[in-house]
């Protein structure tokens, strides 16, 4: 298949023409898990391992044999936010090299959704390039859209703006958006199938990898030390591939931040590992298209180590 692009950000309809030609390939299959508020798809990818048996590299098989008992999954989530164009750009990098890459992610059903906000990300091309909510049209306000990332049922309004002229604008209810009910649907029945072992929200910008809670009322977290380890697995590993100083932290260390989709993850699914990573640059959302590569070079590297810490565990 040919590889999306590198040397320039892709437009929504050459992000569709990619996933389409991606489809034919024997181990992905490329489906709509529902529409967006202006009725655009938003896809999943599913990367089956089952084709990878036989050919692992030696001394690299799975230490279990795939079964459908043992399932276990991994969910990616990018562009949920409409300005953050290298997290689409890298999400797609990594749906390619683990699709060609049977080393990659073996024993682990992958998931991922490349672009959560279809129309956020088309008003970005011919509107507004700092757009970063959905395309709602809020009544009875002159501003538009809904922060997709505070829109999910845990911990839902705090850290988050009630104001529909907000940046962080909540939405009227949980999951009032049709973006985030897509993806609600999608995640529970990809967390019926299996252990749901991973769920990471790619994003940018700011070179950070984040872990739950963002919202303030449950901290700690389950698992908080595991998820420091594999997560300064991750980051120290990404940091080598082009000298990069990304750092982990408690996401409401950051900024409190409730209703997103990363703690959804952890408080109702149960994900064992929910992260948050933030990608390059550490100043701006508009990052020069050379950067492309080397950003989706350096997660791809954190991201076969944990993959490969995952498969193990
Ligand atoms: N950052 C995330 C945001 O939604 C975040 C950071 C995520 C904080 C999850 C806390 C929890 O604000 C960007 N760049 O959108
Ligand atoms: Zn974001």
């Amino acid at each position: 298949c040919t590889a999306p692009l590198t040397d320039n950000y892709m437009t929504f309809d050459q992000m569709e023409y990619y996933l389409a030609q991606l489809n034919s390939h024997p181990r992905v299959s490329v489906s709509s898990i529902g529409k967006s508020i202006e009725g655009r798809d938003i896809w999943i990818v599913h990367i089956n391992r089952s084709g990878c048996e036989g050919q692992e590299p030696i001394g690299m098989t799975p230490r279990f044999a795939y079964s459908a008992m043992k399932r276990r999954t991994v969910w990616l989530e990018g562009g949920i936010h409409a300005r953050e164009w290298i997290s689409p750009a890298v999400t797609l990098q990594i749906i390619h090299n683990i699709t060609h890459d049977c080393s990659m992610g073996r024993g682990l059903e992958v998931y991922v959704v490349p672009m959560a906000n279809p129309d956020g990300y088309v008003h970005t091309w011919t509107n507004n390039r700092l757009w970063r909510k959905n395309r709602r049209n809020n009544p009875d306000s002159s501003c538009d859209g809904v922060d997709l990332n505070r829109n999910w049922d845990f911990d839902y309004g705090v850290g988050a703006s009630p104001h529909p002229c907000g940046e962080t604008y909540r939405g009227t209810s949980a999951f009032s958006e049709p973006e985030t009910q897509a993806l609600r649907e999608a995640m529970l029945q990809v967390n019926s199938t299996g252990t749901l072992q991973m769920v990471m929200a790619v994003h940018s910008y700011g070179q950070l990898l984040l872990y739950p809670y963002g919202g303030p009322a449950s901290n700690p977290a389950p698992y908080k030390e595991k998820m420091e380890n594999l997560g300064k697995l991750f980051v120290n590993t990404v940091n080598k591939v082009h000298d990069k100083t990304y750092k982990i932290m408690n996401a409401n260390e950051l900024y409190p931040a409730s209703g997103t989709s990363q703690d959804w993850a952890k408080g109702i699914l149960k994900a064992k590992y929910a992260y948050t990573l933030e990608l390059r640059s550490k100043k701006t959302f508009v990052l020069k298209p050379d950067e492309i590569l080397p950003t989706g070079q350096e997660v791809l590297e954190g991201l076969k180590m944990v993959f490969l810490a995952l498969a193990r565990e």
